[in-house]
């Protein structure tokens, strides 16, 4: 997905140019992927950008840091202050953040410990991470061949640099096979997720989603999500969910910090429901937006006004 540049990025308690937010190559986690990020979303609101549930996103950094025994050397609030400041300094409206911390240059090896830890903040105008048209109408995706990583090789449940290359390879499987994203299903053979979404089932009105562990990211929109349709009155369960289950499905969604809620209308070429967005999908995802926009008074403190 292309970016533009914004002005500033925030390096280790700073403010540095755009420009010159660059990383050594013998940076340890250019090789061994030894590093944390987030993703995080900045919306438009009445009273000025807000940031969505930005202080879970960076409890989720400290903690997926410490499962691969690396202290960030700024703390949860400081990280949260930083981006509140970086969006107010490039004028941001609705942006994209992503905070990333790692091990950084000392020598060579894959024992990271006693390395420095270097912390970026970067943020930018992103649209919909899927593209519009799916938002509106629904993507096509397919099962993958590749299994996501089992728990038991990486910390799956957490946001780690290398861990990505299972989510890189399952994507480039999709999209060169047709597909707008892939299903990955876990090392038992059970639905985890996408390569950068949760997903939600829906069959005879009930509500269904991978439980933690199913080996998937604890998604910070799949639990707003999850509140959303308890509070709306619909039955939810964290349950797992076979391959054969998607295709008996109502509805299927995927949830995201970039993805949003998207609606998911065809899964292995079979037309999931009727082939457009049903309806407990689009009635979450208008709520969503409306909370995300700060236009639900039961959610609003799940946004951060910029100032
Ligand atoms: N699963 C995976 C594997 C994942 O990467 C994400 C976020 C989620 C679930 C949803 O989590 P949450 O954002 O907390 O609801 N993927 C991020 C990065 C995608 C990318 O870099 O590309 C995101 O949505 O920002």
């Amino acid at each position: 997905m292309h970016i533009q540049p914004s002005e500033n990025v925030w390096k280790n308690g700073t403010m540095i140019p755009w420009k010159d937010a660059t990383v050594h190559v013998l940076a340890h986690c250019l090789h061994y992927g030894t590093g944390v990020f987030e993703g995080i979303r900045c919306y438009g609101t009445a009273k000025g950008p807000a940031v969505f549930k930005l202080r879970e996103h960076m409890e989720r950094l400290h903690t997926s840091a410490k499962a691969i025994n690396m202290s960030i050397p700024h703390s949860v609030d400081e990280l949260c202050s930083a981006t509140k400041a970086l969006v107010r300094e490039n004028r941001l409206d609705s942006c994209y953040i992503r905070p990333i911390s790692f091990f950084g240059v000392n020598g060579i090896g894959v024992n990271p410990q006693g390395y420095p830890v270097e912390t970026f903040v970067v943020a930018f105008p992103m649209g919909a991470y899927l593209g519009e048209d799916g938002l509106r109408n629904g993507i096509r995706v397919h099962t993958s061949s590749w299994r996501r990583m089992s728990s038991g090789a990486v910390p799956a449940t957490a946001k780690i640099c290398g861990d990505y290359v299972n989510s890189a390879l399952a994507v480039m499987e999709a999209k060169s096979n047709g597909f707008d994203e892939a299903i990955l299903l876990n090392d038992i053979g059970m639905v985890a997720e996408g390569s950068g979404e949760n997903i939600f089932m829906v069959r005879n009105g009930r509500i269904a989603t991978p439980p933690l562990n199913a080996g998937i990211l604890p998604g910070i929109t799949r639990n707003c999500v999850i509140k959303i349709a308890r509070d709306s009155g619909y039955e939810v369960v964290e349950d797992h969910i076979s391959r054969s289950e998607l295709y008996l499905a109502d509805e299927l969604f995927f949830t995201g910090t970039a993805a949003e809620v998207t609606p998911i209308r065809e899964v292995d070429r079979r037309t999931v429901g009727p082939g457009k967005p049903g309806p407990i999908t689009s009635a979450l995802q208008k709520k969503f937006q409306a909370t995300v926009r700060g236009e639900e008074s039961q959610y609003i403190e799940w946004l951060d006004f910029v100032g």
